[in-house]
């Protein structure tokens, strides 16, 4: 199930922004980077939430609402993008490859995350869902990105560099940078499909614990993994003396942590969502904690 709904995101994003009017470096900076092999783990979280409430219609659903899925991951696109930019992480290498900025040039770069943020809310209004709930799947995915989430928590990041955060803002910034756009993927396939709120409150928990655990295991990555596998530098919390659950709580501490928080992904599940997806669900939050890179 999953392959199958990851094979048909990238098909979508496959197709996306080759139109003859954008210019072609940029459009090719676009593409470098939105088909540079990502998990598509918040399109496929938001269809499989969806999938999980349709039940019976969870194939309409998945087609419906396939432009929404593929909107989220041109946001997360363009995060990874001006998160490499030399005045923010300055990153050489993303998922193995150059990042966009060596591939192409800073202004390019910069101009492809602007591009792809922008698009994405044309691609999303592009879902076939009722208006007044698109509407609020939009508005909760700009908040989502916005200065309150995922721009206000990379904000965060860069003035916690070099100071002792505590455990608690630590969580705050990694909430926002990270975890939001993880739980509104979650929150609006629940949203799109017509949730009860049960299912609404679940979903969104679950997108909520699994961004914690997600979050820990990257830090974790970044402490014990190799170049090689994690595919872009490690080490790089540390050089830029930035908080990180491994520093404040010591690796096995932390490991406990994300196993903790991915449990709790799972028992937000419990007696809501059942069937094929909400064993997709599950999977990822145990593949999340378990993953190399
Ligand atoms: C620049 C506004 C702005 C925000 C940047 C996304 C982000 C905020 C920073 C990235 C820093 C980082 C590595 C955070 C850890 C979590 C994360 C977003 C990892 C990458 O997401 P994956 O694993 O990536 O889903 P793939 O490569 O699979 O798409």
């Amino acid at each position: 199930m999953s392959a199958a709904l990851r094979d048909r995101v990238e098909q979508y994003l496959s197709a996306a922004f080759l139109d003859k009017e954008i210019p072609s470096r940029l459009s090719s900076a676009m593409r470098y980077s939105l088909l540079a092999g990502g998990k598509r783990l918040r399109p496929a979280l938001c269809l499989a939430v969806a999938r999980a409430c349709a039940k019976d219609n969870a194939e309409e659903i998945t087609e419906a609402l396939l432009p929404f899925a593929a909107g989220l991951e041109m946001i997360h696109t363009y995060s990874l993008i001006h998160d490499d930019l030399p005045a923010m992480d300055d990153d050489d290498l993303r998922r193995g490859c150059p990042t966009c900025h060596k591939a192409f040039d800073e202004a390019t770069a910069i101009l492809a995350g602007d591009a792809l943020l922008t698009n994405a809310f044309s691609h999303m209004a592009r879902a076939d869902a009722p208006a007044p709930l698109l509407l609020e799947a939009m508005r909760l995915t700009a908040d989502a990105a916005g200065a309150a989430g995922m721009v206000g928590g990379q904000m965060l990041d860069l003035e916690g560099e070099g100071k002792k955060l505590s455990l608690e803002e630590l969580r705050i910034l990694n909430e926002k940078k990270t975890g939001a756009l993880l739980f509104n993927a979650c929150e609006c396939g629940a949203v799109l499909a017509e949730a009860t709120s049960e299912q609404r409150r679940a979903a969104r928990c679950y997108g909520s614990e699994l961004g914690i655990a997600f979050q820990i295991t990257d830090d974790i990555l970044d402490v014990v993994g190799d170049e090689a596998t994690v595919g872009k530098e490690v080490r790089h919390d540390a050089e830029s003396e930035k908080a990180t659950w491994p520093a404040l709580l010591g690796l096995e501490e932390a490991r406990r942590q994300a196993r903790l928080h991915c449990e709790a992904a799972e028992r937000a599940l419990e007696g809501v969502f059942s069937g094929p997806d909400a064993d997709f669900l599950r999977e990822t939050s145990r593949k999340l904690v378990n993953r190399t890179h």
